[in-house]
């Protein structure tokens, strides 16, 4: 019989690659998508895997689109991704992101419960929930939390409920903390891709400058490629629980820029790069580096991407990009 998964958030970064994974392993993948004047296929498209996802309209913020999608499908195992994920806009719009990433995995861990209780849950954590948890580093399971967005007490909230329901009612519900992710198909708002977008656009002179916020904070940056496998791997065992998935090594905003542009020969970055109080947060995170031992001994999984290899993926699939839209470089009139 066919595996089914059905995927919250699939026209995200993660949601793609996960289809991709879900695909390659045999499953009928259903993806959620929600209504916009404008389809946002894009990296399902980069993928070439568009056709093969059942695209499945509704949003989570509606209880019952979803309760009914899940009804219909039933699937084996439910994935969570959909998300307000970018943490500088969830102090403009804190109800929205509540709305979506608590209510609405609320909503849906109802539906689970109510249609397919032996359905097996996969809610998106994040290593924002623990804050600035300076003196516990490596952050791990066990790190206090003290998130410091409302994007991290959203996300704080939806890992409670999910603790919640597998306690109370016997969900096989998992919840993945995973730290920073990035790849070619990361948002452009995210600092990573708007590096490297920038990066490739100053190389084909299409822009002078890329402007940042905090260029100081540290992150535990990996290949959204490799994390998806560990949400996969958390729902293969015989038991449910929760899991930190990291690299183990940070770096600063300045590293990623000093790897970005020397990715495109440039050593010397500061003329190109202008820092605007308009992309710093009330509240900062300054540093996060997790410890996913646990991982790696109960699920087997490794990061395989390194830092370098992932940013000059990054920059190299954007040059790709940047060039079709100019077809004569700068550079090759230089
Ligand atoms: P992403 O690229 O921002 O994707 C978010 C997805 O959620 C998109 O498909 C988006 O749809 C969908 N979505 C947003 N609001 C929705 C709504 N009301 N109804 C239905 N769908 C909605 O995020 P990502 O990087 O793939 O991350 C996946 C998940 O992991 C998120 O929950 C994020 O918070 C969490 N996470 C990410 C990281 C990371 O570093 N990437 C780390 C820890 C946790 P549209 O395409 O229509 O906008
Ligand atoms: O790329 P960011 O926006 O990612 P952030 O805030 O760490 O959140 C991402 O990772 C979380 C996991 O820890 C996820 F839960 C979340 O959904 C998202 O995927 O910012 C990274 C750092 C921050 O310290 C920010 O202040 O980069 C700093 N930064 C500096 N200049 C900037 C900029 N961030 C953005 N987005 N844009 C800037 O111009």
């Amino acid at each position: 019989m066919t595996k089914k998964a059905f995927i919250t958030g699939v026209t995200g970064q993660d949601g793609a690659y996960l289809s991709q994974l879900l695909l390659e392993k045999g499953y009928e993948v259903y993806g959620l998508a929600r209504r916009s004047s404008t389809p946002n296929y894009w990296r399902l498209e980069e993928l070439g895997i568009l056709d093969q996802v059942h695209i499945m309209e509704g949003d989570m913020n509606d209880a019952h689109s979803l309760g009914a999608l899940i009804k219909s499908v039933k699937p084996l195992e439910v994935y969570n991704l959909a998300a307000q994920s970018f943490v500088g806009a969830s102090w403009q719009q804190p109800m929205l992101t509540t709305e979506v990433n608590t209510l609405g995995t609320l909503h849906l861990l109802n539906a689970v419960k109510l249609y397919c209780p032996e359905t097996r849950f996969y809610q998106a954590s994040t290593s924002e929930m623990y804050g600035n948890s300076h003196f516990d580093s490596p952050q791990d399971e066990l790190t206090p939390l003290h998130p410091k967005s409302p994007y991290a007490i959203s996300k704080l909230a939806a890992h409670w409920f999910t603790v919640n329901y597998r306690e109370s009612f016997g969900l096989f519900a998992c919840s993945g903390i995973l730290f920073n992710h990035e790849s070619p198909l990361r948002g452009i708002e995210f600092v990573t891709r708007k590096i490297t977008d920038g990066v490739a656009r100053i190389k084909f002179g299409l822009n002078d400058h890329i402007a940042l916020g905090n260029l100081d904070a540290k992150r535990d940056w990996g290949f959204a490629g490799d994390y998806v496998k560990a949400m996969w791997l958390m729902l293969q065992q015989d038991n449910a629980d929760d899991y930190v998935i990291s690299t183990g090594v940070n770096h600063s905003v300045r590293d990623f820029l000093d790897t970005a542009f020397a990715a495109v020969g440039i050593s010397n970055w500061e003329p190109y790069v202008r820092q605007d109080s308009k992309f710093m947060r009330p509240s900062e995170l300054n540093e996060l580096f997790g410890k996913s031992s646990k991982a790696q001994e109960k699920l087997g999984w490794k990061p395989k991407v390194s830092f370098e290899e992932l940013v000059k993926m990054m920059v190299e699939a954007d040059l790709k990009r940047i060039e079709k839209l100019k077809p004569i470089p700068a550079i090759s009139r230089t």
